[in-house]
C-alpha cells in the first residue's frame, strides 16, 4: 500500500513531538526551484528551508561533492587532522576575508561560539572582571534555540517555561542607535550581537545608517560587532554578505543554512587572529564540526553561489519582486506593503496579529502552486531559491497577486 499526504501527516502527528505546526503539504522531491509532493503536484519552493536552500535544491555539484566525499571519508572528529579541513578554511577564509574559521554545525551552535569568543576576547584582551561580560542583543532577534541564546529572546514561545536564563545579556530596542551607545558606556560590554536583517521578526530593514553606526560606535566602545548572518548571507539579499551593502567588516562573522546549500547541518564562525586566537585547545569544539563532508559540501557551495553569479540574480530579481508586490498593494487593501531586500521579502497582511488570515492566504498559495510559511504578525515571508529565472519569478509574482486578488477573508 503505499502512503498518502494524509499518512505522512498522521505518522508524524502520532511518533513526533508537536514542537511544529507545518504547513499541511508533504514533500517527497525537489529540483532547483520545484519542490513535488508525494501525490506529485509540483510547487515554487518560497521558503528555501529557511534561506538554507539558496543553491536550488538538490543542485547537482552540490549533491555529487556530498556523494563523493561520502564514499572515501566522513568523520575524523578533530582529534586527528584530516585531509579536506585545512583546504576548507582556507577556501571560506579568502573567500569571506577573515584570518580564521572556526567550523561547526549548526546555526544556533555558531552563534553560540561567538557568545563564547567574545566573552573570552573580553576577559583576555578588554580585561572585563571574569564573569562579568555583557553581550548586547536587539529585540525581536531570533538567533536559534539553545539555552544560551533564547536569553537573548523576547518572544514568549521560545522562553516561556524554558527559564532560568543566561545572566550577562542586555536587550535593546533594533534599530535604535540611541540605545545601542547607552549600552555600550558599560565598561563590560563585550559585545553587540546582531541579524542586519531580522527574519523571523518579519523582514525588518533597519534604517540605512544603522548598521554602519552600529559597527562605529563598538569600535569607539573597544566592543566587537558580531553578525549573524546565518539567514541573510551567502547572497540571499543581493550581496553577498548584507552587511556588504555598507563598508565595514564584522568582527565576528556567523554563517550557516546556504553553507551546504542546505544538503546537511554546516556552520562557521569568522574572525581575525586577534579575537579567533584567544581561544585555546580543548576550550571549543564539537564531534561534527569540520568533518570532510562538511568541507567538500560547503566549498562547492560557495563556488555555486560565485560561480552562478546568485548574488547578483537576488538583487535584480528582488527588485522585479517588490515592484510587483507595490502594484498588487496599488490593486487591493489586503496586502499592506511589501520590504526586503533581494530575494528576503515579506508582504504584509491587513488583519490583527492573532488572525489567521496569513496562514489561509498561504494554504491558498499552496493550492495555486506556491509555497511559503507566515512569520510574526500576519506577514508572509517570500524567499525563493537564487537559481530562479525571471521568467519563472513573474509566474509566481503572478501566482502570489491572483491567490490575493481572489482571497475571501
Ligand atoms: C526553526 C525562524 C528563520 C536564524 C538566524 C541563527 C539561526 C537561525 C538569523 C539558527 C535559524 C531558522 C530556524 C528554524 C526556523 C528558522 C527561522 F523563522 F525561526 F526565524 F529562518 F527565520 N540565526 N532560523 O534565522 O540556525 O540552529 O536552526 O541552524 O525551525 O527553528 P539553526
Amino acid at each position: 500500500m503505499s502512503y498518502t499526504s494524509k499518512d505522512y501527516i498522521h505518522l508524524e502527528d502520532k511518533f513526533g513531538a508537536h514542537n511544529y505546526h507545518p504547513l499541511p503539504v508533504v514533500l517527497a522531491k525537489g529540483k532547483g526551484v520545484y519542490v513535488w509532493d508525494v501525490e506529485g503536484k509540483k510547487y515554487f519552493d518560497f521558503l528555501s528551508a529557511y534561506s538554507a536552500v539558496n543553491q536550488g535544491h538538490c543542485h547537482p555539484r552540490i549533491v555529487k561533492a556530498l556523494t563523493d566525499q561520502a564514499q572515501v571519508l566522513t568523520l575524523t572528529s578533530r582529534a586527528f587532522y584530516n585531509d579536506m579541513l585545512g583546504k576548507y578554511e582556507r577556501h571560506i577564509t579568502s573567500f569571506f576575508g577573515y584570518d580564521k574559521v572556526l567550523p561547526i554545525n549548526t546555526g544556533v551552535e555558531a552563534v553560540e561560539t561567538a557568545i563564547k569568543l567574545a566573552r573570552k576576547w573580553a576577559y583576555k584582551v578588554k580585561k572585563v572582571p571574569t564573569n562579568q561580560a555583557k553581550i548586547i542583543f536587539a529585540s525581536g532577534n531570533f538567533h536559534g534555540r539553545t539555552l544560551g541564546v533564547i536569553s537573548a529572546s523576547i518572544d514568549p514561545d521560545a522562553t516561556n517555561d524554558f527559564g532560568p536564563f543566561l545572566p550577562g545579556i542586555e536587550i535593546i530596542p533594533y534599530n535604535d542607535i540611541e540605545a545601542l551607545a547607552q549600552a555600550l558606556k558599560d565598561p563590560n560590554a563585550a559585545a553587540f550581537l546582531v541579524e542586519p536583517i531580522q527574519g523571523e521578526a518579519g523582514v525588518v530593514v533597519p534604517d540605512a545608517d544603522y548598521l554602519p553606526k552600529a559597527y562605529e560606535l563598538c569600535q569607539s566602545s573597544n566592543a566587537l560587532f558580531i553578525a549573524d548572518e546565518v539567514q541573510t548571507g551567502i547572497a540571499r539579499t543581493g550581496k553577498l554578505l548584507a552587511c556588504d551593502y555598507f563598508d565595514f567588516k564584522p568582527d565576528i562573522l556567523i554563517l550557516g543554512k546556504a553553507l551546504s546549500g542546505g544538503v546537511l547541518p554546516v556552520s562557521a564562525v569568522l574572525a581575525d587572529d586577534a579575537v579567533m586566537m584567544t581561544l585555546k585547545p580543548g576550550e571549543h569544539g564539537s564531534t561534527f564540526g569540520g568533518n570532510p563532508m562538511a568541507c567538500a559540501v560547503a566549498m562547492e557551495a560557495l563556488d555555486v553561489i560565485k560561480e552562478e553569479n546568485l548574488a547578483e540574480n537576488a538583487a535584480i530579481l528582488g527588485d522585479i519582486f517588490r515592484k510587483k508586490m507595490e502594484e498588487l498593494i496599488a490593486k487591493n487593501d489586503l496586502v499592506t506593503f511589501v520590504r526586503g531586500k533581494g530575494l528576503l521579502n515579506a508582504i504584509g497582511i491587513n488583519d490583527t496579529e492573532d488572525s489567521d488570515t496569513a496562514w489561509r492566504i498561504c494554504l491558498a498559495l499552496r493550492d495555486n502552486g506556491l509555497l511559503a510559511k507566515p512569520t510574526h504578525g500576519n506577514i508572509i515571508r517570500f524567499a525563493p531559491p537564487l537559481v530562479m529565472t525571471e521568467a519563472e519569478l513573474l509566474e509566481c509574482t503572478e501566482i502570489i497577486s491572483k491567490t490575493i486578488l481572489e482571497f475571501k477573508k
